[in-house]
């Protein structure tokens, strides 16, 4: 039924193989040799259908028109013909044939990872992505970058709405860029329409893919498996750049990494001062906990524990750093402390137990949340 009214429906906007790519409801062409040999499988399948669709029906609508009865036609009588069965089983089955070959040929060339000039790791969680390059020294989260005001309708929603991050994923151009796609909690799925990849990402397991881009430019995709309250949250942005390119950036990200990683050694003889870390710690806390915990810090009741009266949180100050550091595993609170500098994990902790009437007075500094960490 749904085959049938695609045909018509094609029939009925006339499409040719002209006017099939500018048609919006088609599959997007792609910026890479394997998009377009997806699409042209796809267009080849749909063709095929298209054929099969007008002689059947041509048939169908011929013998109830020509053939009917007020005509004084007489049914044909045959029963059992060989002929017509030999017929009806081995035209499918060539059909069939010929559908699978190029499918294979595709399926098999996009399963192809050998030989990759670059590896990148894709790690997914609730909600957000993780990238590590293999082949340097490089790593970091991706979020999405639209502000709540948006989200809220208290301002215009922007043209890339939910499709832009803080940190895009960048990949030279010209290059085989192969991709280990992994979860650290429930199934995501990592996909760019453009580039025809879209491979799941299972806790506990490791699935590849590739891509070869052939144009710089900006490529924008999103999760596309159900993964819980934000699943439409955590889009994907790849920047595409020539290799000259993507070694300068690469140069500076290496470079800003390690004095990050200097810096956060000084942080240890610091003292910061209530107000900072409030600040901080509030700025912190909206963009990476209230998701979970809400901006009130009353959390979800069943899902989400709230930290506004908390237990731990007004009391134990080290459980609190630990559960912030390591996370609790096997339940959505995951472990922060590789995901936020030294200074960030102070104020935020400094935040909770200050915020929302908690009023310890506890002030957690740098040093404290390293030596937790320590430990
Ligand atoms: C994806 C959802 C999610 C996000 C984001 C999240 N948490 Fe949690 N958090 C949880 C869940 C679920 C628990 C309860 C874990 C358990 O079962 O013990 C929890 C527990 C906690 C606890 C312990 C509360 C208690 O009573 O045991 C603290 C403290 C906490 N989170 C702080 C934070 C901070 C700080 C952030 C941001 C840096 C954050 N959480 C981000 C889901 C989240
Ligand atoms: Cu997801």
């Amino acid at each position: 039924m749904y085959r049938t009214a695609c045909i018509l429906f094609a029939w009925g906007l006339g499409i040719g193989s002209a006017s099939a790519k500018d048609l919006p409801l088609n599959m997007p062409r792609g910026v890479t040799d394997i998009s377009e040999q997806v699409y042209d499988l796809h267009m080849t399948i749909f063709y095929i259908c298209c054929i099969i669709g007008a002689l059947v029906f041509g048939a169908m609508f011929a013998a109830m028109i020509l053939h009917r009865k007020s005509r004084g036609h007489k049914p044909a009588q045959f029963h059992e013909s060989t002929k017509v069965e030999i017929i009806w089983t081995t035209i499918p089955f060539l059909i069939l044939i010929g559908m699978a070959i190029p499918a294979t040929k595709t399926l098999i060339a996009m399963e192809d990872t050998t030989e990759a000039d670059l590896t990148v790791q894709i790690t997914g969680s609730q909600w957000k992505w993780h990238y590590k390059y293999f082949d340097y020294n490089l790593e970091y989260f991706s979020l999405l970058a639209t502000p709540m005001s948006q989200i809220n309708n208290r301002f215009k929603k922007e043209e890339n709405y939910l499709l832009e991050v803080d940190r895009p994923l960048v990949i030279p151009t010209g290059k085989k860029v192969r991709f280990l796609i992994t979860s650290d909690d429930v199934i995501h799925s990592w996909w760019v329409p453009e580039f025809a990849v879209k491979k799941d990402a299972n806790p506990g397991f490791i699935n590849e893919a590739w891509t070869k881009v052939n144009e710089p430019g900006i490529y924008r995709g999103q999760c596309a498996e159900l993964c819980g309250k934000d699943h439409g949250f955590m889009p994907v942005v790849v920047i595409a750049k020539a290799p000259d390119e993507f070694d300068t950036w690469m140069a500076e990200q290496e470079a800003e990494q390690r004095q990050a990683k200097e810096k956060e050694k000084e942080l240890l003889g610091m003292n910061m001062e209530m107000d900072e870390l409030m600040t901080l710690g509030e700025k912190v806390y909206l963009a990476r906990c209230a998701a979970c915990h809400q901006p009130n810090g009353q959390g979800i009741p069943g899902v989400f524990p709230g930290l506004q009266g908390n237990h731990m949180v007004t009391q134990d100050q080290e459980a609190h750093i630990d559960v912030v550091i390591n996370g609790v595993n096997g339940t959505a609170m995951q472990a922060f402390g590789k995901q936020i500098g030294l200074k960030e994990m102070a104020a935020v902790i400094t935040y909770e137990r200050n915020a929302w009437g908690n009023n310890t007075g506890d002030i957690v500094q740098p040093k404290e949340v390293y030596e937790v960490m320590q430990k």
